[in-house]
């Protein structure tokens, strides 16, 4: 392959001609990693269902767990009240039972992607603590139960917490009182009991919000809950947050379970406000200026994007007993949810396949970054 002029000068400044797009045919994540902790992709309807062959190509070559991207979430699987739309969570789970991986539920109790009318009674007024209560249970019991013993590890509360600690004022919050969380693992724990329980959230490298969730872990567990783990989602960017406060979370959420890199991605495009996390209200209009890079990634942007993966998994490496799973959110660069957030429309770049089902330097990164920790220990 004859490399760019501008790639060439990024070689003279790294000093090094840093990682390639081409890695040997049987390179596997799931192996590199299999000593270490399971590597896991979420998968969005289409591949789940297999019918996107390529993406499945790369799933069962790289991956040894998988997650929902949204066929579990309440919108999607209970659109009505009395209406459930289990095909693609069923053909999800099947997908997972069939290329033998650990798949994972998410999510049961969240504030977004839940429809209305959960939270409204027959007239269209807020519906009372008792029957939103009702509700909680029949949906975790219909749905936790009917995957028993097919999903290994249910999302079981999601993004519960604002980034100062405190409890989010959610509707679940404001109607059922503090007390939904407990009751949301209760009802879980009864529906499939050997299904590990956990908790899911944003942003918990920042340190008041990582506190936040130890006290929510604790405070479960100190109810004699099962709540198995925290999910720490991996909304990050080139440059924050930093490889300490990482560290610092990992190691403080060790100490109440499992600890889980869930939706992991790396955003490589301009932020217009300084925006981290994923807090799925915060949009912004379109603007050219947000949208740099459509017509492909340059080579300086390919290796910042590799390095900031060898750095985080040399970390997740050095971590490897606290870390149970790492799931990046997508496959590829063309199904990531950053093609549409915090900006609708823009060309994004944040997973280790491209557009075209082909592996980025990143990929290549990540797949060294074992020998690069363990050297470095
Ligand atoms: O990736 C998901 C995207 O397709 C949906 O439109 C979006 C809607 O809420 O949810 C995205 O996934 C979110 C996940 O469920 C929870 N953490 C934040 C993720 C990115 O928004």
């Amino acid at each position: 392959m004859i490399k760019s002029k501008r790639w060439l000068m990024a070689c003279l400044v790294l000093a090094s001609c840093g990682f390639t797009a081409t890695t040997s045919p049987e390179a596997s994540l799931k192996k590199v990693f299999k000593n270490d902790f399971l590597m896991g992709a979420a998968l969005n309807g289409k591949q789940a269902s297999g019918k996107d062959p390529e993406a499945t190509a790369i799933i069962t070559q790289h991956f040894n767990t998988i997650s929902p991207e949204n066929v579990l979430k309440w919108e999607a699987i209970h659109p009505q009240p009395e209406k459930y739309n289990f095909g693609p969570a069923d053909a999800y789970v099947a997908f997972g039972r069939q290329h033998n991986m650990f798949t994972v539920g998410h999510t049961l109790v969240w504030h977004s992607q839940t429809p209305d009318w959960v939270f409204e009674d027959a007239h269209g007024k807020a519906a009372g603590k008792a029957l939103l209560q009702q509700r909680m249970a029949e949906h975790i019991n219909t749905v936790a139960g009917r995957y028993k013993g097919q999903i290994g590890g249910w999302d079981v509360v999601n993004e519960a917490l604002n980034d100062d600690g405190t409890l989010r004022q959610s509707k679940w919050y404001t109607i059922i009182g503090e007390d939904y969380l407990a009751q949301a693992y209760q009802l879980a724990r009864k529906a499939d009991p050997k299904a590990e329980l956990y908790y899911n959230d944003y942003n918990l490298w920042k340190p008041a919000k990582r506190e936040g969730a130890l006290r929510l872990v604790r405070s479960l567990q100190a109810k004699g809950l099962k709540v198995d783990g925290i999910g720490m989602q991996g909304h990050w960017g080139l440059e924050s947050p930093s490889i300490a406060q990482i560290e610092e979370s990992i190691v403080a959420f060790s100490k109440v379970g499992k600890v889980m890199i869930t939706e992991l991605d790396i955003d490589v495009l301009p932020n217009p406000s300084n925006r981290n996390g994923a807090d799925i209200d915060a949009t912004f209009a379109f603007d050219e200026k947000y949208n740099v890079y459509t017509n492909g990634l340059p080579e300086e942007v390919q290796q910042k994007l590799a390095r900031r993966y060898a750095d985080i998994f040399a970390l997740f490496h050095k971590h490897r007993e606290k870390i149970a799973r790492v799931t990046f959110w997508g496959v590829t660069d063309a199904d990531s949810w950053l093609n549409n957030w915090p900006i609708k429309g823009r060309t994004s770049y944040p997973l280790l396949f491209d557009r075209t089902y082909q592996p980025k330097p990143a990929l290549d990164a990540v797949l060294k970054s074992v020998s690069k920790s363990s050297s470095s220990q």
